[in-house]
């Protein structure tokens, strides 16, 4: 099995987390989508990390797709329910944690671009959906153990991977100070092997 990404990106992180945390072996092949001699479009016509390359050469993407697949393809260390309401809501909070990512790289990357091209307003509009929806996420977790209640599941692997993300593109986003919730909730994940090896590095 191969793994197509970067260190950087959320989602990438987020699938080897679960490969980690399931003890599933793979090679990692580094391939950044903004370096102009990729060949990421050759399995994934999106041109987006992470791209999951299965033993028989079949593509998979996104990383939704990925972890699910990993999760129902193995009996041990279960990351989402089997079925029904319980199994829905684990998604629901891994919508809220991908989104969380999708506003921190669109705005880490339009706040690369030059002056007089970027847009501080689209900036700005995505930093107010992280901070609005870190406060919902921190309501909703109040003092449970894990996002879900008693069980670590793919919720917090998203969670965190996306409080993570915030932290390293947007060090000057303080969502520590609001939320003691989110921040309990991380110190625990930091403690895991998996999350300690796959901190997001340039
Ligand atoms: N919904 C996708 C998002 C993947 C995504 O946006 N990946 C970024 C890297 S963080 C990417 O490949 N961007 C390149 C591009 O959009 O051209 C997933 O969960 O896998």
């Amino acid at each position: 099995m191969k793994l197509i990404g970067t260190y950087t990106s959320p989602f990438v992180r987020k699938v080897r987390i679960v490969l980690a945390e399931k003890k599933i072996d793979y090679e990692f092949q580094i391939e950044s989508p903004w370096s102009a001699d990729n060949t990421i479009a050759q399995s994934n016509p999106l041109g987006q990390i992470p791209v999951l390359i299965l033993d028989d050469e079949t593509p998979l993407y996104d990383s939704r797709v990925i972890v699910e697949h990993l999760d129902t393809g193995t009996p041990n260390n279960k990351l989402m329910p089997a079925s029904g309401r319980e199994r829905i809501l684990v998604k629901r909070w891994e919508a809220l944690g991908d989104a969380l990512c999708e506003a921190s790289v669109i705005a880490f990357l339009e706040g690369k671009r030059k002056p007089g091209e970027k847009s501080e307003g689209w900036i700005a509009r995505q930093r107010k959906r992280i901070v609005t929806t870190l406060a919902a996420v921190n309501a909703d977790l109040g003092e449970q153990p894990w996002c879900t209640g008693n069980a670590f599941s793919l919720a917090d692997i998203a969670i965190g991977t996306a409080l993570d993300h915030v932290t390293f593109r947007h060090p000057n986003l303080d969502w520590r100070s609001d939320n003691p919730n989110l921040v309990r909730l991380h110190d625990k994940l930091m403690q895991r092997q998996s999350f300690i090896d796959t901190v997001p590095h340039d």
